[in-house]
C-alpha cells in the first residue's frame, strides 16, 4: 500500500488541468496524466469486464476498449466481421509491469472457452519483451487445465475504438456522475479519474485501495460518498458483464 501511496501522490503533481472540458463541473477531477507509459492488448471476452477491472490496476493510467485483430475496416458492435473485443490499456511500467497484467489477464476469463470469434482470447503484444513473458505465460497456464488454451498470443493490430456507449460502461450507468465530470467523447477513453471510477461503482479495487486514491481524485464530498457506497457494496462481487 506504501507503493501505491507513493504513486498517487506522484500522480496528482503529474496532473495537466483540462482547459479543454469547459464544462468540467468539478474543475480538479483528474482526467489527465502527462506520464509516459506503455500499451498492452488483450481480447478476454466481453470487454466491459476488463475495462473496471484494469481501470483500477494501480498503474494503469487509461483504458479504452475496441474491436481487433481481424480484417474488416472499421467494424462496429452491430457488425464486428472478422474481429474479437479487446481492451487497450497504457500502463506506467514503472509501478505495474506486463506480467502482473498478463496474470490478471490469466486469472479473469476462461481460456478455455470455445466461443464465438467475437469473444475469443488473444494476447496482442507490442513488443519482443511482450511477446516472450506472454509465451512463457501461456505454457505455464496451459499446464493448470486439462483442455487445450485457446488463447493466441498475436502482435499487435490496428485497434479499432468501440462505440462511445461502451466505453467506461459501468460508469455511464451513473449518468449524474458522468455530467458532473464532463465524461463523454473523448474523455471516456482518455480521462484517469472516468478508468478509475468505472471500476470502483462495480467494486473493483477495493475500498482501501479508494480509500486511499480519493484525496487525489479530485471528487467532491457527494460524488465521493456516492462511489464509497458503491465499491463498499460491491467489493468481492466479481467482474460481471
Ligand atoms: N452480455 C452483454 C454483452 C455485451 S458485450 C459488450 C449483452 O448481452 O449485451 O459483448
Amino acid at each position: 500500500m506504501l507503493q501505491s501511496q507513493a504513486f498517487f501522490s506522484r500522480l496528482s503533481q503529474c496532473h495537466k488541468p483540462l482547459d479543454a472540458v469547459e464544462h468540467t463541473t468539478l474543475k480538479k477531477a483528474l482526467h489527465h496524466v502527462d506520464i509516459p507509459t506503455k500499451k498492452a492488448t488483450f481480447a478476454m471476452a466481453c470487454f466491459w469486464a476488463p475495462d473496471a477491472l484494469f481501470g483500477t490496476t494501480i498503474g494503469v493510467i487509461r483504458t479504452k476498449v475496441g474491436y481487433c485483430g481481424g480484417t474488416k475496416h472499421n467494424p462496429t458492435y452491430r457488425d464486428l466481421g472478422d474481429h474479437t473485443e479487446a481492451i487497450e490499456i497504457d500502463y506506467d511500467p514503472k509501478v505495474v509491469d506486463y506480467q502482473t497484467l498478463l496474470d490478471l489477464f490469466w486469472a479473469n476469463h476462461d481460456p478455455t472457452a470455445k466461443v464465438k470469434l467475437q469473444y475469443t482470447s488473444f494476447i496482442f503484444y507490442h513488443d519482443e519483451e511482450q511477446k516472450e513473458i506472454a509465451e512463457r505465460t501461456l505454457k505455464e497456464q496451459q499446464k493448470l487445465y486439462d483442455k487445450p488454451l485457446v488463447t493466441e498470443v498475436r502482435p499487435s493490430v490496428k485497434f479499432y475504438d468501440a462505440e462511445d456507449y461502451h466505453q467506461k460502461y459501468r460508469l455511464q450507468q451513473h449518468p449524474w456522475l458522468c455530467e458532473l465530470l464532463d465524461c463523454k467523447g473523448d474523455l471516456l477513453k482518455d480521462s484517469y479519474i472516468a478508468a478509475r471510477l468505472n471500476g470502483y461503482v462495480i467494486g473493483c479495487g477495493g475500498v482501501s485501495q479508494f480509500e486511499s486514491e480519493l484525496p487525489i481524485l479530485g471528487l467532491d464530498e457527494k460524488s465521493g460518498d456516492y462511489v464509497r457506497k458503491l465499491v463498499t457494496k460491491f467489493e468481492g462481487q466479481g467482474l460481471v458483464c
